[in-house]
């Protein structure tokens, strides 16, 4: 277990960890955004702003859970600390959400309040509207600090995440103070973390990537975050060869696309990128399997040998190739510190040796508290203490390899899981599909890619382009699935069940 002295002897009435740790941090860069240098100091100003406006008449927020909707950046750290530090539950939205799934987000987490700024209100505006959830924006916030803050105790609700996976609505993955920081001790720890580095955020903060392992490690550290509106390719490569970071952190498909684009690159440019990418202490992959061929791609242009690990939203990283040592492509490493790890089979006894696979089962203080408002599925998540992931792995020669997922019914695309029932949901509520179903089909870039077998009903007429356009306005940008097939039947067993590997024989 990971006690940092400071939680040990945290006395109530302090603030929570990471808020704590900026004090120290004071008039270092905590973020360079476009329009200047945030320090520490003014992040925790931002900070109190937000918790005076949430606490206008009480001093705790009892676990409320408030929302938000904020670009990468300085706002979006004042915001979550803020609703930290006030003692509500953070829940942010993903700014690629429709309308339709930030309603589901905020109804199912029943959410108090939504922070956003003055130039995003007016998409959430109906939304909120229609739930009767209130809209603080940063702008209306005074520069006051709240009059009394809450004790912030470890094992107080902290976040709640939501994640897509085998029911046909995601879940809302809940975790504690406790629970995030020893998520980000681990990784200090284990990554040498140091106040000197700096990092691109350009990953989606509505995910533990970006939420945990770039940003909140980083402030953690009192490094220095440059955050990215989105992705940008020919951004990143810029800042990289002006040497601006030590570390980066990325999903497979973010590495095969700066192959192609450092290998596009002029030649007079290509030399200062590599060096930049040569010149960083540590450059990551997770949150889906890294190809061995791009692993190997990647040293042979930048000189790197990317560290691949493996996580969950549900347990934050649980297994991490040594930052010393041997990384070897297609294979995860071994626990990280304070993180108990076993491999069970399909009978349920624990794997003792090498090469045989099970499912990985996690254990430890980063492990979340429970699924928002489901206990049942809490409960059939758990074994004997024991988290069940869902994904299958085997130990070879000291190393964890995964070998894939428990279920058909989960897709990795471009670092995102997504849930084939979730979409499946969605398309159904169109009115010219009688029948679907969802697979994911391997591709080089993404990983999976979405595609659907639709059956429409009788003399209904659609089209690709049509339905891909109605997919839009219901789902995130990349839920929509990028193959359509349509059908006159599916392929079904004797029990009368859609057999997913015959739907991807289809494509
Ligand atoms: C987008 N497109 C896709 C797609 N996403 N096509 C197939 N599959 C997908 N998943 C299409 C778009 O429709 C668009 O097409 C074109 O690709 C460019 O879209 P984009 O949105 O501009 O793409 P880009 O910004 O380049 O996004 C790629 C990306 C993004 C890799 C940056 O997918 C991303 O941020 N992924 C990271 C997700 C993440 O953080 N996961 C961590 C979860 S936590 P057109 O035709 O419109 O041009 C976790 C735990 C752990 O997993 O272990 O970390
Ligand atoms: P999420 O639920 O979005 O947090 O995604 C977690 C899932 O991503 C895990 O259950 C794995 O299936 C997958 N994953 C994360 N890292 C890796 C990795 N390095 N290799 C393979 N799969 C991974």
């Amino acid at each position: 277990m990971i006690v940092s002295s400071e939680s040990k002897d945290r006395q109530p009435g302090e603030r929570p960890p990471v808020v704590q740790r900026a004090a120290a941090h004071g008039a270092r860069t905590a973020m360079l955004e476009p329009d200047g240098a945030v320090t520490y100091d003014e992040l925790l100003s931002r900070t109190d702003r937000v918790s005076a406006a949430l606490l206008p008449e009480q001093s705790d927020l009892q676990e409320a859970r408030v929302a938000y909707l904020l670009p990468p950046g300085a706002d979006y750290v004042a915001a979550q600390w803020g609703i930290w530090q006030a003692g509500g539950v953070a829940t942010p939205l993903s700014l690629s959400a429709a309308p339709r799934e930030w309603q589901y987000v905020l109804a199912d987490s029943q959410a108090s309040a939504l922070i956003t700024t003055a130039d995003l209100r007016e998409r959430v505006a109906a939304t909120c509207n229609a739930l009767g959830v209130p809209i603080v924006t940063l702008e209306e916030t005074a520069p006051h600090s709240p009059a009394a803050l809450p004790s912030i105790m470890p094992d107080r609700r902290a976040m709640i995440l939501y994640t897509s996976g085998t029911t046909s609505q995601p879940k809302g993955v809940v975790s504690t103070h406790g629970n995030i920081q020893a998520q980000i001790e681990t990784l200090i720890d284990a990554w040498k973390w140091q106040a000197d580095d700096a990092i691109p955020l350009f990953l989606p903060l509505h995910h533990v990537h970006g939420i945990i392992n770039i940003m909140s490690c980083a402030l953690w550290a009192g490094a220095r975050v440059e955050p990215f509106p989105k992705f940008d390719a020919a951004g990143v490569l810029q800042r990289v060869a002006a040497g601006a970071y030590s570390v980066f952190m990325a999903v497979p498909t973010i590495y095969v696309k700066l192959i192609d684009a450092v290998e596009t690159l002029p030649e007079s440019q290509r030399a200062a990128v590599c060096e930049g990418f040569r010149g960083m202490r540590l450059m990551v992959s997770g949150s889906a399997a890294l190809p061995a061929t791009i692993h190997v791609a990647w040293s042979e242009l930048t000189g790197q040998q990317l560290l691949e690990r493996y996580g969950m939203t549900e347990i934050g990283m649980a297994l991490s190739n040594p930052y010393d040592g041997e990384r070897r492509p297609g294979a995860v490493g071994q626990p990280l510190p304070g993180v108990e790890l076993r491999l069970v089979d399909e009978q349920g006894r624990t794997i003792d040796g090498e090469n045989q696979p099970g499912e990985i089962q996690v254990r430890g203080p980063g492990v979340f508290a429970e699924y928002w408002n489901r206990p049942e599925a809490t409960a059939e998540a758990f074994v004997d203490g024991w988290f069940r992931t869902g994904d299958i792995a085997v130990r070879e020669r000291g190393a964890y390899r995964i070998l894939g997922r428990s279920s058909v019914d989960i897709i990795k695309s471009g670092g995102y899981k997504l849930s084939a029932l979730e979409i499946e949901t969605a398309l159904l509520e169109h009115p010219a599909i009688a029948q679907c179903a969802v697979v994911g089909l391997p591709d080089d870039t993404w990983g999976e890619t979405v595609a659907a077998a639709v059956v429409l009903r009788d003399s209904a007429a659609l089209d690709a382009e049509t339905l891909t356009a109605w997919c839009r306005e219901q789902m995130s940008s990349y839920k929509v699935p990028q193959r359509l097939l349509f059908v006159d039947s599916l392929p079904r067993n004797a029990m009368g069940k859609v057999t997913k590997p015959a739907v991807r024989e289809l494509f």
